[in-house]
């Protein structure tokens, strides 16, 4: 397998983590969606990463949620997505959340910061629009969260992946939201989980 990726992108820190925590073997190819590659249009007309590549049937995975559907699939080791019922649904809405403060964020920043957009074509408000769902949408994780050891109870599964990726790229990228003092269960939480070599060895930037 070959991940098409970059060490900025969330999306494709959270198909590593769980690249990693099942030990699965892949080759990682980087480059800047922004002024991407031909092999990635090739394998994704959308241009976005991450894109995995299988070899065997030849064939094209993305986005983010249907590569990390397909390897969990692939070995028993440390199953993050639970297959059925009430535990299914409560990991998808993990991830649905975080996805979604991503989403937001991303969206923020580029009506920040994107070259191809000249400095009266950007909205402050829609920055602020973009960024009170990031508030939102922290305060609902922690809501959730409650004093569980993990996002969905007990057992480590890739909605807590979904979650370290997603407060990990916020420091990156808004290190001024400071979630810690907002919600410290996020904080303890993500205390733990950088812990797991997974984590500390996909740090972005
Ligand atoms: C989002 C991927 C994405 O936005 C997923 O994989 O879960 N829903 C998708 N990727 C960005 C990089 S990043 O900000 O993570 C990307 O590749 N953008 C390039 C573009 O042209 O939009």
């Amino acid at each position: 397998m070959k991940l098409i990726g970059s060490t900025t992108s969330p999306y494709v820190r959270k198909v590593r983590v769980v690249l990693a925590e099942k030990k699965l073997e892949y080759s990682f190819e980087q480059t800047n969606p922004w002024a991407p590659a031909p092999e990635l249009l090739q394998h994704n007309p959308l241009g976005k990463v991450p894109c995995l590549i299988l070899a065997k049937p030849a064939m094209s995975l993305y986005d983010s949620r249907v590569i990390v559907e397909y390897l969990d699939t692939l070995s028993p080791v440390c199953r993050l997505i639970p297959a059925t019922g009430r535990d299914r649904l409560a990991v998808k809405i993990w991830e649905a959340l975080t996805d979604g403060i991503l989403e937001a964020g991303i969206l923020a920043r580029l009506e920040q910061s994107w070259d191809g957009r000249e400095p009266p074509q950007r909205s402050q408000a829609w920055v602020d629009r973009q960024l009170d769902k990031v508030q939102a949408g922290l305060a609902e994780m922690s809501r959730m969260l409650e004093d569980k050891p993990f996002c969905t109870g007990i057992y480590f599964s890739l909605a807590d992946v979904a979650a370290g990726c997603t407060l990990g790229w916020l420091d990156f990228r808004f290190p001024h939201i400071d979630w810690r003092s907002a919600h410290p269960n996020l904080a303890q939480l993500y205390e733990k989980l950088q812990q797991r070599p997974s984590f500390a060895e996909t740090q972005p930037g």
